[in-house]
């Protein structure tokens, strides 16, 4: 479908590195044969395959994943836990980070095919200045699997080229750890392992101790930053951080603040968990569940979707200004490659539990690399860059199924949807264990809830904006009891105000952040959850014309469940959260520089409180049920007026030419799955 026109000059570039890729694919697939997945003439048809895309394609990079078979992807802090495979991987990223960026599988131009430095990568061309990433669009789940298997395929490239610089005698054992290497996620929402941080140190360490061929050494973290070296190249473009050479999370005067990463991450877990929670009890098609765009929302109740709460991970990392709050550069921040693959997880899983709905027709939002504003796209739209075979890129259909790219996740291990449910429940169900204090950490002030009982409700603050309203991501911080004043709760650093009550939280031990100047809404007694819209560096994205709205939910139940069980609030029932709400909820927004505004002088920027009756599972192999969600009127807070949804000409919405009521195509055909050798997997009628 898609032909790549791809200038010479570009092409024999990478000729030298098609050829490396591609030899050393093969080469791993002849040693480390995985007899249940290949037959000779599928080896044959494979080296074949090999040599002439060497002829006739060189210049061209497939997408293929990493080889050996399927294996899953593990948690990080699993991962970590295979000593020599967590070296191996920390080694390979350190190579993957150090690669020339005129190479197409270094990390700059993987990281780069997400927006900046705005160039056309392996020959796709481009049609507008600007990234190939689609957000608040129907495409976001299914672009980003493709885009997260060129990132392992190189990782894996990196790590057998470390296994190859070891000494001879030691062939065997790194042999043995690459092995069904595959990324890490790393899962923000489930409770971490009892006495450990928020988020694991593997990814806040400015450094680490590996063990290269010349014995144990200590190595910058490549999972702390991204480094662009000495200067920041122009192409890299505006940003108050961005003028910084290497990636920087929460800055405080051009360094990482990791510690506040870990302290915000402890303080939203708890909204994070109740959103995924109440994602995947939803049941609405995996169209509408995967992305944030407004106008397909607007049938279901449920607003919420695993793009929205991608958005406020995205901007809690960030924080103001910091890579990750920037659509156009959060790719080059390692933190990125982790997160993604959570989500990617997540729906993957989601698609288990509510199965034969997919990627929805849709319109894009903006002009982007590979696509116009306004095109229609469906599941069978290729997905530039990625390249299948020598003539055309993926489909959403053609990644369904994660085997067919090499992986699948611990969850989905045996596509059982009721090992996925009862996965959820365990990991993401409320309130199984009693709340504790973080050793030697910030004591989280936020309830982590119980388990639904018969007459509860759900009861959230849904925030509707223009995606790309400001230079920018701007965040919604939500509180219940006093609101904290301006000046007591600066939001930011180093543009915020400085003036108030210190955090109680403190550094933790074996950690590089530096917690001296976290003054953070989040830390306030009363926040009880953010979202964030997550933008670009420029308003607008280039076009302000046609507002790109997206929609989010910030969960205030587990907050509330606690003011039940301490006496303020009689009951979870709208007749009295209402009033309840009206006088003790409130919000802020923070814009980019750290700056306030108020909600009415922000276009397109409404809040209303919903609710909705809750009935509980009755057992771990069920979801509960979350009734629809109804408006709480009387809540009347700033931006809650009442306001009528005029669909943009850019809008996804149920009349989009091809969006069926039930958000899927409905027309049958079966897909048989295959590996990345073409040995057949399964198939299914969808
Ligand atoms: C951060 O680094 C950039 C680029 O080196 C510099 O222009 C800027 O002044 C620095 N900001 C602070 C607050 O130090
Ligand atoms: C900051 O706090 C100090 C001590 O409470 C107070 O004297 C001062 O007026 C405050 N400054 C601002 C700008 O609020
Ligand atoms: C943290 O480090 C300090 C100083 O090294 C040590 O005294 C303390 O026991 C450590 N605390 C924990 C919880 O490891
Ligand atoms: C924390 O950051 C401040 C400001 O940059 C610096 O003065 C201080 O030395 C740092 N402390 C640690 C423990 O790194
Ligand atoms: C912006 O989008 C609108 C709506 O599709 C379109 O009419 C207009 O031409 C676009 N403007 C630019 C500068 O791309
Ligand atoms: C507001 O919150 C306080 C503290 O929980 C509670 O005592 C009070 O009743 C609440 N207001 C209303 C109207 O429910
Ligand atoms: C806090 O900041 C917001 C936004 O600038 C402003 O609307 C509001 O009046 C301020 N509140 C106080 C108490 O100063
Ligand atoms: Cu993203």
């Amino acid at each position: 479908m898609v032909a790549y026109s791809k200038p010479r000059s570009f092409a024999s570039m990478l000729l030298a590195v098609f050829v490396l890729l591609q030899v050393t694919v093969a080469f791993s697939h002849n040693g480390h044969m995985h007899p249940a997945h290949r037959s000779p003439a599928a080896m044959d048809s494979h080296l074949e395959d090999t040599r002439s895309m060497l002829v006739e394609r060189a210049g061209n990079v497939q997408v293929k994943g990493a080889p050996d078979g399927q294996f899953p992807r593990l948690e990080i802090r699993e991962l970590k836990k295979n000593a020599d495979q967590w070296n191996l991987f920390l080694l390979a990223m350190e190579r993957f980070q150090n690669k020339p960026k005129n190479d197409p599988m270094s990390y700059y131009q993987i990281a780069g095919i997400h927006g900046r430095p705005y160039l056309q990568w392996n020959g796709a061309g481009m049609k507008h200045t600007g990234g190939y990433c689609p957000h608040g669009q129907n495409t976001f789940g299914s672009w980003h699997r493709p885009y997260l298997s060129v990132y392992e395929q190189a990782v894996y490239l990196n790590a057998q080229e470390v296994v190859a610089s070891f000494p001879r005698n030691q062939q065997g054992r790194w042999q043995s750890a690459l092995r069904g290497l595959r990324i890490p996620y790393f899962d923000w929402a489930a409770e971490p392992p009892r006495g450990e941080p928020a988020v694991p140190t593997s990814i806040r360490d400015q450094t680490v101790s590996v063990i290269k061929p010349q014995g144990r050494v200590t190595i910058r973290n490549p999972l702390y930053s991204y480094s662009w070296g000495n200067s920041l190249p122009s192409e890299m473009g505006w940003g108050p951080s961005n003028g910084y050479p290497t990636t920087l999370r929460r800055p405080v005067s051009n360094r990482s603040d990791n510690y506040g990463v870990n302290a915000i991450f402890g303080q939203a877990r708890v909204g994070w968990r109740q959103r995924v929670f109440a994602l995947f009890a939803s049941g609405q098609p995996w169209g509408r569940a995967s992305t944030a765009a407004f106008g397909v929302k607007t049938i279901r109740s449920n607003a919420d979707s695993f793009e929205s709460i991608h958005d406020d991970i995205h901007g809690q990392v960030g924080g103001v200004d910091g890579h990750m709050a920037y659509l156009d550069v959060a790719a080059f921040d390692p933190f990125f490659w982790l997160h993604h693959t959570n989500i990617d997880r997540l729906l993957t899983m989601y698609q288990m539990v509510v199965p034969n709905t997919y990627v929805i027709p849709g319109r894009v939002n903006r002009d982007m690399a590979q696509w116009d504003a306004g095109q229609l796209t469906d599941a069978n739209t290729p997905l530039v860059p990625f390249l299948k075979n020598s003539r055309s890129a993926y489909s959403s259909n053609d990644v369904k199924e994660t085997r067919v790219l090499g992986y699948y996740y611990p969850e989905t291990a045996s596509r059982s949807r009721q090992e996925v449910i009862r996965a959820v429940n365990r990991l993401y169900g409320q309130g199984e264990r009693p709340m504790w204090k973080r050793d030697g950490e910030d004591a989280a002030p936020i309830y982590p809830g119980r388990p639904f009982k018969a007459g509860d409700y759900d009861t959230v603050l849904s925030v509707v904006g223009d995606k790309f309203g400001m230079p920018g991501s701007y965040q919604v911080h939500c509180f219940l009891g006093a609101q904290p004043s301006n000046g007591t709760a600066p939001s930011h650093l180093p543009t915020g105000m400085i003036n108030g009550t210190a955090p109680t939280v403190k550094p933790i031990n074996g950690t590089t952040g530096n917690g001296t100047s976290n003054f953070e809404y989040g830390f306030d007694s009363t926040y009880v959850g953010s979202h964030t819209f997550l933008g670009g560096s420029v308003a607008g994205s280039g076009n302000g014309t046609a507002p790109t709205l997206v929609e989010g939910s910030i969960p205030i139940t587990a907050a509330l469940q606690e003011k039940e069980a301490n006496g303020e609030l009689a009951s979870l029932h709208p007749d009295h959260v209402e009033p309840y709400i009206k006088e003790n909820l409130s919000y802020k927004i923070v814009g980019p520089n750290g700056q306030e505004f108020a909600p009415e002088d922000i276009p397109n920027f409404h809040v209303q409180v919903k609710s909705c009756e809750v009935q509980p599972s009755a057992s771990e192999d069920e979801l509960p049920e979350y009734k629809d969600y109804i408006e709480l009127p009387r809540a009347q807070l700033p931006a809650s007026q009442p306001w009528t949804y005029t669909p943009g000409p850019l809008d996804t919405t149920p009349d989009t030419p091809a969006v069926s009521d039930e958000g899927y195509c409905v027309s049958k055909q079966t897909i048989r799955y295959v590996d990345p050798d073409g040995n057949f997997l399964y198939e299914e009628v969808v």
